[in-house]
């Protein structure tokens, strides 16, 4: 068996500068990557319009200063394209391609009581030892689609957008369905539109989404930023959201409609996400405020479709602003103002089955060339858990998370020693910058490590009661907020039978980074660090009776 002493698992943002951490501080690293080529979700998702919705230089590794300054983003929000070249260049510049075994999937890791150590396997049948595990495995990286009846008969072509071909697919002159109008469908719909004979586009839920206003970056707009990038990347690191936008400090309510209209009018204007989200302080909290940014997005959409009728189907009214993912996009509900596009709301006639021909809904089957699923991602759990994990006892990270994802800061599992999670469930990942959060996350288990060297320990993993504590803590801040009110893959509503759990850490990357640094302060505080393998100073047990695994979710084509 190769030994190691930590094995990463995938080679996107989290896992390349992951190894490069390890192998700078001396530690052997193996990394273990299911693509062909690193990028982790940006080396899957290659559908038209893949885009990042962060802003470029915004988006992008803090950790070389050199690396700041050599590397030219070309547009504000950088496309697939550009950020698979741009992780390409930091695996050929730092030269970590060595280390990393690409087309082999991990399928299962395993601790040993006995030696302390864990075995991670791949499909390929490769075995490594390794003292510490890294899941840099991602949050959205276990793709989904529904099990729709009759799937396997479609006889035209079918794609998943986060698992798009190589080639860039043609869809000229082609009948084209998209399922699903979440950021990714928001994304694809404007661009297949312009390729396709007709494009049905299949609706359950209508999405707030904001415009873009992509566009190129000026040499003089970048050169600003790379003067002073320092001064950015810490503001960043207390931020709420893990980028530049200024924190509000008024309520909505404080201004009177009319400089509030004018206030969203301009920021709409600028475009992004961060924009809108940052008018004011109460947007997601006080359901009055998030009333008053709904209300303007809504207007937005009946401006801008043409039918009326149409535009009604289009707007969201059953749920605040922002509690299912913003999307951000460009041109989308100009698309539906084009003769080639109808839309097929699927809400009160939902999808029946997909036939050899097309899909049935609401007892109209619609001929189709070609099916592109935009139908999401087991988030947060779903890449961890596809793995079989075993910690101490052999106990299963599966039934240990029957109930719901339970980590201590979204880093560790109490049971799972020397098992690092980057941006897990628990921590602000997917509501956060991820790079900040990533790099965030890298340096304090990097930290970790050497302080475990130093002192000759061997395991690491969480109390029972801290972990406890801090899924609280995570679960009574979202409930806080007006996240929760809405069907979203945050709390895995989007997956039959999963627990419904907020995963992600709603209280931003600023507060977050400080108690992160303060548990070190303290010691490792809610920490159980022990000298010898086979006996933790005290026995870590799922803090709720184990309960059965839910079923496994049904097989996507
Ligand atoms: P999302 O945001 O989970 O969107 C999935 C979409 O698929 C959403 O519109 C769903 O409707 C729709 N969907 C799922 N199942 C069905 C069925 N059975 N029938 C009709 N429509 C369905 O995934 P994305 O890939 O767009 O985005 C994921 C994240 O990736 C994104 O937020 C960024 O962070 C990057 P629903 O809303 O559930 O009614």
């Amino acid at each position: 068996m190769d030994e190691f002493d930590a094995v990463v698992i995938g080679a996107g943002f989290a896992g390349l500068y992951q190894l490069y951490r390890l192998r700078e501080l001396g530690f052997s690293a193996q990394g273990i990557e299911a693509g062909t080529g690193v990028g982790g979700t940006w080396y899957w998702n290659r559908y038209p319009g893949a885009r990042c919705d962060v802003e470029s230089m915004d988006y992008s590794y803090s950790f070389s200063a050199e690396l700041e300054q050599e590397w030219e983003w070309t547009e504000r929000y950088p496309a697939q394209p550009e950020i698979e070249r741009y992780l390409n260049y930091v695996a050929d510049r730092f030269e970590l391609r060595p280390m990393i075994q690409f087309g082999a999937r991990v399928t299962s890791v395993v601790f040993d009581d006995r030696t302390g150590r864990w075995t991670v396997t791949t499909d390929g049948g490769r075995e490594l030892s390794a003292r510490f595990v890294i899941a840099a495995t991602g949050c959205l990286s276990v793709w989904q689609i529904p099990d729709f009846p009759g799937l396997d008969s479609f006889r035209g072509a079918g794609y998943h957008t986060g698992n798009w071909p190589d080639e860039p697919v043609d869809f000229t002159g082609m009948r084209v369905g998209v399922i699903g109008t979440g950021s990714t469908g928001i994304q694809a719909i404007p661009q297949i539109a312009k390729q396709a004979g007709h494009l049905f586009v299949f609706q359950r839920t209508p999405n707030y989404s904001v415009p873009a206003r992509n566009h190129e970056l000026t040499a003089d707009y970048q050169a600003l930023r790379k003067r002073t990038y320092r001064e950015y990347r810490e503001r960043a690191k207390v931020s709420g959201g893990g980028h530049s936008a200024i924190l509000p400090t008024r309520s909505a309510l404080d201004d009177s409609d009319g400089d509030r209209w004018r206030e969203y009018e301009r920021r709409w204007q600028l475009g992004g996400a961060p924009l809108m989200q940052m008018a004011y302080t109460d947007l997601m909290t006080d359901p009055r405020a998030n009333d008053t940014i709904a209300d303007f997005v809504r207007a937005k959409i009946r401006q801008t479709v043409a039918d009326p009728e149409l535009a009604e189907k289009l707007t969201p009214v059953d749920y605040p602003f922002g509690a299912k993912r913003l999307c951000v996009d460009i041109e989308y509900f100009e698309t539906y103002n084009r003769d080639n596009v109808t839309l097929v709301d699927v809400r009160d006639a939902p999808i029946e089955k997909i036939t050899p021909a097309g899909i049935v809904t609401g007892g109209t089957e619609y001929e189709l060339d070609a099916i592109v699923f935009a139908t999401g991602y087991d988030a947060m759990t779903g890449p961890l858990l596809s793995m079989e994990v075993r910690g101490r006892g052999g106990m299963s990270l599966r039934e240990a998370w029957s109930a719901g994802p339970r980590a201590y800061l979204g880093i560790q599992v109490a049971g799972f020693p020397n098992l690092f999670t980057i941006t897990g469930p628990g921590s602000p990942s997917v509501l956060s910058n991820m790079v900040v959060s990533i790099e965030q996350h890298v340096d304090w288990i990097s930290e970790c490590l050497v302080h475990l060297r130093t002192h000759g320990i061997e395991t690491v993993e969480p109390a029972v009661e801290a972990q406890d504590a801090w899924v609280a803590h995570v679960t009574a801040a979202a409930d806080e907020t007006l996240f929760t009110r809405a069907s979203s893959w945050y709390l895995g509503a989007n997956i039959p039978g999963k627990p419904r759990v907020f995963m992600p850490f709603v209280g931003g990357v600023g507060s977050y980074r400080k108690k992160c640094d303060e548990v070190v302060a303290n010691g490792y505080e809610g920490f159980v660090m022990s000298a010898r393998p086979a006996q933790p100073s005290r026995p870590a047990q799922p803090s709720r009776p184990a309960q059965p695994s839910r079923p496994a979710r049904p097989a996507a084509v």
